[in-house]
């Protein structure tokens, strides 16, 4: 039955909309459009924030990415109506330190590029006339601003949105550390009833007493009023005041929590006596309180909660971090969609409408500042670090999803892995970390005394040692056994160990994760591969041992998705590919199968096959798949036959699949819902080329590589086999048991690393059993002896050879000379991917047999592909 409006309930909305609307006083225009930009003050172009200068040169073949100056200029026109009114601007994030000048005077500066400022322009504007804001933007090192040093590309620009705020003489001040000036308290929640407080900064910058009123509507979900009150206020002259307002108590409160993320809403109007709106704010409020235990885990409304989810970083393929704000409201629906109740905004704060986003759709927030990998021992950055963190947490105060508050990130790591560093160094920085660490935790703590403090450390007993892992109420590791360190199952065994060490200590799993590629797949997956299959197995049984364990809050997958990191050489360069998506957010499997284990809103299925691209078999070999479900069993078809009844095990079966040659269509059937993929398969009785035109192999590498460059999937490599192909001798260059990715770097001129990346060395005899023809053959190859850029992260990388070696060799095809005295490094001195390419003509079926001769050093070989022309 419809609800009866009373008269009264229709005057107080027609009141309240017009209150609303009437914002006038109390305005914020987005000004984004139209900014001019420039490098070198020279020339300009035209931009629209969110912008940045470093989308493209992060990404390029030229080490490093261009960190210094950026220039930005707007024109914007203030009328002579509004003279009596206060201008603000405001930006909500420039990357990293800001300077702001308005028709020709500085205003203002700002250090660290993950908060917002804002300045008071008021006395510097023109009315009736256009005014010109500049801003210089310097993304370069500096000491004092934090981070100093991370495994992601600090983009410079002015990347979040530029406001021009407008207000009338008494407004909420903007001046706390540029916060909506309110913040919302819950002395007290319970299931029985809720009470809320608010703290109200009120400025008047009037040089008379005003009386004002303070008016409180607190709607429910449904926009229906639950209560209101209001507070009268005397605002003294030219005074910023503070008040604290007890709000009337809500019975019977719907608590918010992932699972229904009820949210009220709370306005705030300030009116003078005649009843005229000045200024007016409104914020979510989601009424739930929050405890750990360092035995029993996360509590969220007095029942447990096992925190699962994922890390996010903000920037995006092609954008960097000016990234459209639709795009990053789509990150955390999949989150969300995916079945994470909580997200890591690491290692900075993010825009603030996600956050929102995480209120509305139920996501517990962890949100922390980039303090990450090292500190400087100087007052200044001690002064910017604290008052990063006092923007951070008074920006981020009222967001009912924010639950914690962090602060640093893996401190330590540089300590540990600079061994350049004296004793007395080593001490100093420990000490001086701590000292940091201890005074961001009492701000923290003094800020938001409801909130949870974290933290986050790399595996290294330092942070037991130096007693800074029991400052936060949780310390969350970062653990990559399996990865960079040990085994798989070593994880579980850390943890029990620390727990039992330390059984006060509430424990997160901060960071996990493999790097992966989804052009590379494999029957046999392996430590530091970056194929899509170890990093299913990797997440797995993670995803077993965490809640396995009673005593751990929960654990954030690292990352949601793959992030620009310049200096990496991962399987794509210059980005770290842990993501559960890729850079481009397209999902690998990995993404459905937490969907699998952690949603089960809707039964949902999903066969893993979506990059299972080109896949080449050999004679009866089948090939397994993994499917996925959030049910207890389906059904498998392959080219209409069942093929198996399968049970699904922490939401996964894998299971063998006899391919034929061609199209191979699979259903997997479950309940009500099914799923049906295809998968082209090319099936080999011999290396005849009658059914196919190519054949390539990956020389070097376990896994296929689905190469897009080239169109072609390469086959794995192999010691020679009668009648098909391998290697008569030489070993893959670079790998380890723990490391099998051969060489950590970007190959120029090309975007098939794993080709290059993996090579044999000392490989004199490489054959391929082809029968008579003549073939176009292009042999791959690559310097590996190159520098690196050292990557702290890559712990496990073999060590490099530091004197570069002599490496030269003749090649030949059969019993022709193709390529003489090849010198890679001096032919190529610049890490190029090199092709050589020539026609040979096999006859008296004697097959390819490609000699690599030496002359000086180890031939090299990365890769051959093979394409039949007559
Ligand atoms: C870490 C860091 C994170 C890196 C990650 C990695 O421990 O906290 O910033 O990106 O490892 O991928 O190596």
């Amino acid at each position: 039955m419809p609800r009866r409006i009373t008269y009264k309930i229709l005057v107080f909305y027609i009141v309240l909309g017009v209150a609303f609307l009437c914002e006038t006083n109390g305005q914020s225009t987005t000004i984004n459009s139209g900014w001019q930009f420039s490098d070198d003050k020279t020339t300009w172009q035209t931009v629209n924030i969110p912008h940045t200068w470093n989308q493209d040169d992060a990404f390029d073949d030229e080490p490093g990415y261009r960190r210094g100056l950026g220039y930005y200029q707007k024109k914007f026109f203030v009328s002579s109506e509004e003279k009596e009114d206060i201008h603000y601007l405001k930006f909500n994030a420039v990357n990293q330190e800001a300077t702001v000048f308005v028709n020709g005077q500085e205003i203002g500066n700002h250090k660290g590029g993950y908060t917002a400022f804002n300045f008071n322009i008021s006395e510097f504007i023109n009315h009736d006339a256009y005014n010109v804001i500049e801003v210089t933007v310097d993304n370069s090192h500096n000491v004092d601003i934090p981070p100093l040093d991370a495994d992601f590309t600090f983009y410079g620009g002015i990347y979040r949105d530029v406001e021009l705020i407008t207000l009338p003489k008494q407004h909420f001040s903007l001046e706390d550390f540029a916060s909506d000036g309110f913040y919302i308290n819950y002395p007290k929640v319970s299931a029985d009833e809720a009470r809320l407080e608010v703290t109200a900064l009120l400025n008047n910058v009037a040089s008379s007493k005003v009386q004002t009123e303070l008016k409180f509507t607190l709607l429910d979900a449904e926009g229906h009023i639950v209560n209101s009150h209001i507070e009268k206020i005397k605002l003294q002259a030219e005074r910023s005041e503070e008040f604290k307002i007890q709000l009337p108590e809500v019975k019977s409160p719907k608590l918010w929590s992932p699972e229904n993320p009820y949210l009220y809403q709370l306005k705030l109007v300030l009116h003078d006596k005649d009843g005229k709106i000045l200024d007016s704010k409104s914020t979510n409020i989601g009424f739930r309180w929050v405890s750990v235990d360092p035995d029993k885990g996360f509590y969220l409304n007095g029942k447990p909660i096992k925190l699962i989810g994922v890390n996010r970083h903000q920037d995006y393929e092609g954008y960097g971090n000016a990234v459209p704000m639709a795009l990053q409201k789509k990150d955390i629906e999949l989150i969300k969609d995916m079945g994470s109740n909580v997200i890591r905004f690491a290692h900075y704060p993010h825009a603030r409408e996600l956050y929102d986003l995480c209120d509305q759709l139920g996501i517990l927030v962890w949100t922390e500042i980039p303090v990450i990998n090292i500190v400087t021992d100087s007052e200044a950055y001690f002064e910017t670090s604290t008052n990063m963190q006092k923007e951070h947490i008074k920006q981020y105060y009222n967001f009912p999803s924010v639950v914690m508050f962090g602060y640093m990130n893996e401190i330590f790591i540089r300590l540990v892995f600079n061994n350049k560093l004296t004793d007395q160094e080593r001490q100093d920085l420990k000490k001086v970390s701590v000292k940091l660490a201890t005074q961001l935790e009492d701000v923290t703590r003094e800020l938001a005394p409801n909130h949870i403090t974290v933290m986050a450390g790399h595996l290294n007993d330092v942070y037991n040692e130096t007693g800074i892992a029991d400052l936060p109420m949780i310390f969350g590791w970062n653990l990559y056994f399996g990865w960079y360190d040990k085994d798989i199952p070593d994880l579980g065994i850390f943890l029990d160990e620390q727990h039992k060490r330390y059984p006060k200590r509430s424990m997160l799993l901060s960071e996990y994760g493999p790097g992966a590629d989804v052009r590379i797949f494999t029957k046999t997956p392996k430590k530091f591969d970056f194929s899509t299959d170890y990093q299913a197995k990797l997440h797995q049984s993670y995803y077993k041992q965490i809640t396995e364990r009673h005593y751990m809050t929960g654990m954030t997958a690292w990352n949601y998705a793959d992030f620009g990191s310049e200096f990496r050489g991962d399987a794509i360069p210059h980005v770290n590919q842990k993501g559960l998506v890729q850079y481009n957010r397209t999902p690998k499997d990995i993404y459905y199968w937490y969907k699998s284990v952690l949603n089960d809103e809707e039964p949902f299925v999903h066969v893993a096959t979506d990059f299972l691209k080109g896949l080449t078999l050999f004679e009866n070999e089948s090939y397994a798949i993994q499917i996925v479900s959030n049910q207890e069993k389906g059904i498998v078809y392959l080219n209409g036959k069942k093929q198996d009844d399968v049970q699904f095990e922490n939401g996964v079966a894998t299971i063998e699949m006899p391919f034929k040659n061609g199209i191979n269509h699979i259903k997997l059937v479950s309940e009500t819902i099914s799923e049906e993929k295809t998968v082209k398969v090319l099936k080999l009785d011999a290396l005849d080329f009658k059914n196919f035109k190519r054949f390539g192999i990956n020389i070097g590498a376990h896994f296929y590589f689905n190469d897009e460059e080239r169109d072609i999937t390469f086959v794995p490599d192999q010691a020679y086999k009668n009648g098909w192909y391998g290697y008569l001798d030489g070993t893959p260059y670079g790998m380890t048991k723990d490391k099998n990715q051969g060489l950590p770097h970007d190959i120029k001129n090309s975007t098939s690393e794993p080709l290059f990346q993996t090579l044999l060395e000392g490989c004199s005899t490489y054959k391929v059993d082809i029968p008579d023809g003549i073939y176009k053959v292009d042999l791959f190859f690559v310097e590996p002896q190159i520098k690196s850029i050292e990557n702290i992260y890559n712990l496990s990388k073999v060590k490099e050879d530091s004197n570069q070696k002599k490496r030269v060799f003749d090649v030949f095809m059969n019993a022709t000379l193709i390529e003489k005295q090849f010198n890679i490094a001096i032919a190529y001195p610049q890490k190029y991917g090199v092709t050589l390419t020539s026609e040979v003509q096999i006859k008296n079926n004697e097959g390819l047999t490609i000699s690599l001769q030496p002359i000086e050093g180890q031939p090299v070989i990365s890769g051959i592909l093979i394409e039949k022309i007559n």
